[in-house]
């Protein structure tokens, strides 16, 4: 997919301010950290359209980004950052519940995990959650140029294995430094819209 036009719409946190209107949306989720933002900038050959850090909890707010009048991509903070009150993640979990379980636009969810690591208790948790309310997922096991080519079987494996992932889920294995898995993420992703 060749994108013309990606900007930012709002930051929301609550649905009074989400967009208006009914362009399908695709979700990004996954542990904070993991390269969400970076995988939005990677898919819209945007330097630092989305935020990103090298330190994990930069994304707070949902971010939708309109991506040519045809998608809104939403930017959701990562879960899993141990250095936040347990009001402020209990305030985050109802924001993502609330989106992710009532929003009619929400075409599929896009769940980002590091290839590197087995996935975490939250990463299976965040799979299950998304399945259990009948979401359709796309699994992108990102930073693939961290590891060996060699080793990137043996991993997706595991990916697959501790996500116990379902008959008819993708997995793609990316990386937004080198692009790779940049046309099968966008494949997947319009075969949901
Ligand atoms: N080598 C490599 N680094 C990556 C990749 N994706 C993300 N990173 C790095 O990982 C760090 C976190 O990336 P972000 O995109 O900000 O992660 P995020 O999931 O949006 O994080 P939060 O907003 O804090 O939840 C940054 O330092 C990125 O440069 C990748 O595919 N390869
Ligand atoms: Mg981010």
């Amino acid at each position: 997919m060749k994108v013309k036009n990606a900007e930012i719409v709002i930051s929301a946190v609550k649905p009074a301010q989400y967009p208006v209107g009914h362009l399908p949306e695709i979700a990004l989720a996954g542990r904070s950290n993991v390269g969400k933002s970076s995988f939005i900038n990677k898919m819209l050959n945007r330097k630092n359209l989305a935020r990103t850090s090298s330190k994990p909890g930069k994304t707070q707010t949902l971010n939708f980004y309109n991506i040519d009048d045809i998608l809104h991509f939403v930017d959701v903070p990562g879960y899993g950052y141990a250095r936040v009150s347990k009001t402020e993640r209990a305030a985050w979990g109802k924001m993502i519940e609330t989106y992710l379980t009532n929003r009619e636009q929400l075409k599929a969810v896009v769940l980002i995990v590091d290839v590197r690591h087995k996935p975490t208790q939250d990463d299976v948790m965040m799979y299950d959650f998304l399945k259990h309310f009948g979401l359709s997922v796309i699994i992108i096991a990102t930073k693939a140029d961290k590891i060996p080519k060699g080793k990137w079987q043996k991993h997706l494996k595991i990916v697959k294995e501790t996500l116990e992932l379902e008959e008819g889920d993708e997995m793609i294995l990316f990386s937004s430094e080198t692009a790779q898995g940049k046309d099968t993420a966008w494949n997947a992703i319009k075969s949901f819209l």
